[in-house]
């Protein structure tokens, strides 16, 4: 190739309700990316290590409440203090995997009541994904896999609300305003097998490398 290819990692992004298998994917696609030689990282938010995490894992167990705007910008500021590190992991070549991102800060506050667009603003200008899976599945059937967990949020209710914004905010992704941001939903309610074969389908033009600049969520 000639030019100026910025030749960085790719970012990608998996989203999706809880037990809808996206731990689990995201490590079986990080394992398969580090065997065909690429170099690749895998990230997660909330990111429960730092001083903002702890305040946020708290929460989270219900050892302490907060105002829900607060426990909002909170999520944000969680992202902000690792933007610079996923955009320098991006660049000297690696490619990120994130299991959640700002997709879930707004689809699990928007599904609590607050305002869609109060939701997304603190988040605009966050280093945008290359590409967001998100593995849908019917909260009746993430709850026949072992039924959800003690954490706040771990409801069928809840999750039913969180799966209408997730629909949502695909929509918009790849809509106009998605620049050359992709969102590709798997149906995460097929065999693990399958569902590793459709993202590996997804992700496999990505993995030798991105020539388009980063782009910013929602710029
Ligand atoms: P895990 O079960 O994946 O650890 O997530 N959440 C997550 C939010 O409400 N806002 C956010 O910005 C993020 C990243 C989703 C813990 C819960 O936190 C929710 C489930
Ligand atoms: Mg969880």
């Amino acid at each position: 190739q000639t030019g100026q290819s910025s030749n960085r990692g790719a970012f990608i992004v998996v989203e999706g309700l809880d037990r809808s298998g996206k731990s689990s994917q995201a490590a079986r696609l990080l394992e398969r990316l580090q065997t065909a030689n690429i170099p690749a990282k895998l990230m997660k938010f909330p990111d429960r290590t730092t001083a903002i995490g702890k305040t946020i894992d708290s929460y989270l167990r219900s050892e302490s409440d907060l105002d829900d705007r607060a426990i909002h910008l909170l999520f944000s500021a969680n992202r902000w203090e690792l933007a610079t590190s996923i955009s320098s992991a991006l660049h000297s070549g690696t490619t990120l995997l994130c299991d959640r991102y700002a997709f879930s800060g707004i689809a699990f506050s928007a599904a609590k009541g607050l305002p869609y667009d109060w939701c997304r603003a603190p988040d605009i200008s966050l280093p945008a994904p290359d590409l967001t899976l998100f593995l849908d599945v019917a909260p009746e059937v993430a709850r026949e896999r072992g039924g959800y967990g003690e954490e706040r949020y771990e409801k069928e209710e809840m999750q039913r609300q969180v799966r209408v914004m997730f629909q949502r905010l695909g929509e918009e992704t790849s809509g106009s305003g998605g620049g050359r941001q992709r969102w590709v939903t798997i149906d995460a309610g097929q065999s693990i097998q399958a569902v590793e074969e459709d993202i590996w389908r997804a992700v496999e033009p990505l993995v030798h490398g991105v020539d388009n600049p980063l782009e910013r969520l929602w710029e």
